[in-house]
């Protein structure tokens, strides 16, 4: 006699949730995990039966894993960048991928704030300093204020727009440049990401990644930017040519980067490590509780739906 867990539908999980998401999961499914060197044989084992694949924006799910999955119906992202999934190659073989659209926006703009602040203002480094016993012993470095200063953002979708509107308040001056015009704010459009890059003090980097934005950002860039630039990245390290930027870093082409994502991710350049004036994240822009939970109620949904031979909500192929 079957027992009732070999009857619950097989997903694949290939990176961690939130532990109560991981705990839903596992009510509703047989969770293979990935990212569990013990299960490999498991999974090799379910691939013909597995129905659903949970997996995060950075890391999506390649072609040849869609071929090994025959059953599989749906991908749904734990984030909202496709970059790293094929979506017609999916939609050829009937899979629907899905994201958590709408949820992380905020907290990605907050963090690309945060990134701001830092370069400008040395919370990092006084912290480092503070630590150190410095305080009293050697100067440090006076702070520029964001008052007054051009941010650029390239590429204005609903992350670059919330970066926008927390510019505004901190009272930067915001262009920015679009892939396509977008018609529902007033701020400056640049004619061209290098136009961008010629006339703002902070380059804010908001766009999504793809095969036509892979290394947008490059080294004539950085050059226009110039030494008294800065970068910040949110979006996705691909989008920015990272050989030019360490380059522009080390050799003073710019003034410093705030950076939560990077090419090779967890990996990343060593020469990251002793760039000057940088500030380094683990790619954490929506990585709250709140919106790490608004995520994975999506992801659920998404998975449900699914397994109920319904659309998943927030497909988008
Ligand atoms: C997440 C992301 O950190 O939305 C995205 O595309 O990269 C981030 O929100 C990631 O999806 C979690 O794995």
């Amino acid at each position: 006699m079957k027992v009732v867990a070999d009857m619950k539908p097989d997903i694949l999980l290939v990176e961690p949730m939130m532990a109560p998401y991981e705990d839903r999961l596992d009510e509703l499914y047989t969770v293979h995990r990935l990212f569990d060197a013990s299960q490999a044989e498991a999974i090799e084992a379910a691939l013909p039966s597995i129905r659903a694949v949970v997996t995060g924006g950075g890391t999506g799910l390649s072609n040849a894993w869609m071929e090994k999955l025959p059953a599989l119906g749906v991908i749904a992202v734990n984030g909202v960048g496709t970059d790293r999934i094929d979506l017609k190659f999916a939609r050829s073989r009937g899979i629907d991928v899905a994201i958590t659209a709408g949820v992380l926006t905020d907290d990605v703009a907050d963090l690309g704030i945060a990134l701001l602040l830092d370069l400008l203002r040395h919370v990092a480094k006084g912290d480092a300093y503070v630590r150190a016993g410095k305080w009293g012993k050697e100067a440090f470095p006076l702070g520029t204020a964001p008052k007054g200063k051009r941010v650029g953002i390239l590429g204005l979708g609903q992350i670059g727009k919330a970066f926008g509107r927390r510019a505004e308040a901190f009272g930067m001056q915001v262009s920015y440049w679009n892939r396509s015009a977008v018609t529902d704010v007033t701020w400056a459009a640049a004619a061209s990401p290098m136009a961008l890059a010629e006339d703002c003090d902070i380059l804010v980097v908001c766009i999504a990644a793809s095969v036509a934005t892979q290394n947008i950002v490059n080294a004539e860039m950085l050059k226009a930017l110039g030494p008294k630039g800065f970068v910040v990245n949110i979006a996705r390290g691909a989008v920015i040519d990272e050989d030019a930027l360490l380059a522009a870093l080390h050799d003073g082409t710019i003034a410093g980067a705030g950076l939560d994502v990077f090419v090779n991710e967890p990996d990343i350049r060593e020469d990251f490590f002793t760039a000057p004036n940088t500030v380094l994240m683990p790619h954490q822009a929506s990585a709250t509780i709140e919106t790490r939970m608004a995520m994975g109620d999506l992801v659920l949904a998404n998975v449900a739906a699914h397994i109920a031979g319904e659309k998943p909500p927030t497909t988008i192929n």
